[in-house]
């Protein structure tokens, strides 16, 4: 939903400005596509240029799993999709608007922080995120997603800026097929106390389940590419210093914000090595993005 749609975004660029580990890119247009569902698993196409989103499959099909390639077409900057459900009544235009003025109160100086929170738990209480993932300039990279709910208001959209854009509306209709994701090789659960658990060890090239086992906020992961012995400390300071830390190594694999109760599972294809788990999904309560609260977790990828 948000990653918060920045959230991850957001989140991620307050945070991720600070540590110099995220770009961002940007431009607008959309195009619509229409094509009947095959009845088996879904597969959406979507190419992220200078231009626009492209979305290329069909924009109405069954309840279940969906599976998602994304290009980034670009020669610079991180593609980002994101999965959203609106609530009945909420529009794309009212999501958005909240998330500008939540992360504009909550991470630019000088905002009222009150009404930023406010702000962003409307967001949260309206829209349910699917998660989704970024693709690294010229690069493919896919996921499965699970969008078990009917209903009209799905967007796809573009999120690698500091807000939703792009949006592509998918109608998701009665259930077919496999209502489950498939297996993954491992599981990373977001919890309660906006802590990472479940397995230490990750494919560097396989599968990953993440699931929002939480009880009162979206989060999103980043799985950052670190130096081997890089410490939980150290990135810890690292996040709360202006310069880029010594420990970060250029790879990274990440999804968008996923809503309690949900999960997707990231395809991934990176090098073998130590890696640190984030969240930078400002806190419901607090508005602080999470890694800054502590939600920071060392894992090798193998
Ligand atoms: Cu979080």
């Amino acid at each position: 939903m948000h990653r918060i749609s920045r959230t991850r975004a957001g989140a991620a660029i307050a945070a991720l400005a600070v540590a110099g580990l995220v770009s961002t890119g940007s431009d607008v247009a959309l195009a619509a596509n229409r094509a009947p569902s095959t009845g088996g698993a879904t597969t959406l196409n979507v190419a992220i240029t200078d231009h626009g989103m492209y979305l290329d499959g069909p924009t109405t099909f069954a309840a279940g799993r969906v599976k998602v390639l994304l290009e980034d077409a670009r020669s610079s900057h991180d593609a980002v999709l994101a999965v959203v459900r609106l609530v009945p009544g909420y529009t794309w235009k009212e999501y958005r608007d909240d998330l500008k003025v939540a992360f504009s109160n909550l991470f630019a100086p000088n905002g009222n922080k009150k009404k930023g929170l406010r702000r962003l738990n409307h967001a949260i209480h309206h829209a349910v995120g699917y998660g989704g993932f970024d693709a690294h300039a010229g690069e493919k990279r896919s996921a499965t997603l699970l969008l078990n709910v009917p209903s009209a208001s799905y967007f796809a959209y573009d999120d690698s800026g500091n807000l939703p854009k792009r949006p592509h509306r998918l109608t998701v209709t009665a259930a077919s097929g496999p209502q489950t994701l498939p297996t993954a090789d491992a599981t990373v659960i977001a919890k309660t106390n906006r802590r990472f658990g479940g397995d230490t060890v990750l494919p560097a090239r396989g599968t990953i389940e993440f699931v929002n086992h939480s009880t009162e906020s979206p989060h999103f992961l980043i799985l950052q590419h670190v130096k081997e012995g890089t410490t939980r400390k150290q990135v810890r300071q690292g996040l709360q210093s202006n310069s880029q830390p010594s420990w970060v190594l250029p790879e990274e694999a990440a999804t968008d914000v996923v809503s309690l109760h949900q999960k997707m599972v990231l395809h991934v294809h990176v090098p073998a090595g130590e890696y640190v788990e984030m969240c930078f999904f400002p806190d419901p309560q607090e508005g602080t993005p999470h890694a800054l609260m502590g939600m920071i977790r060392i894992v090798h990828l193998r």
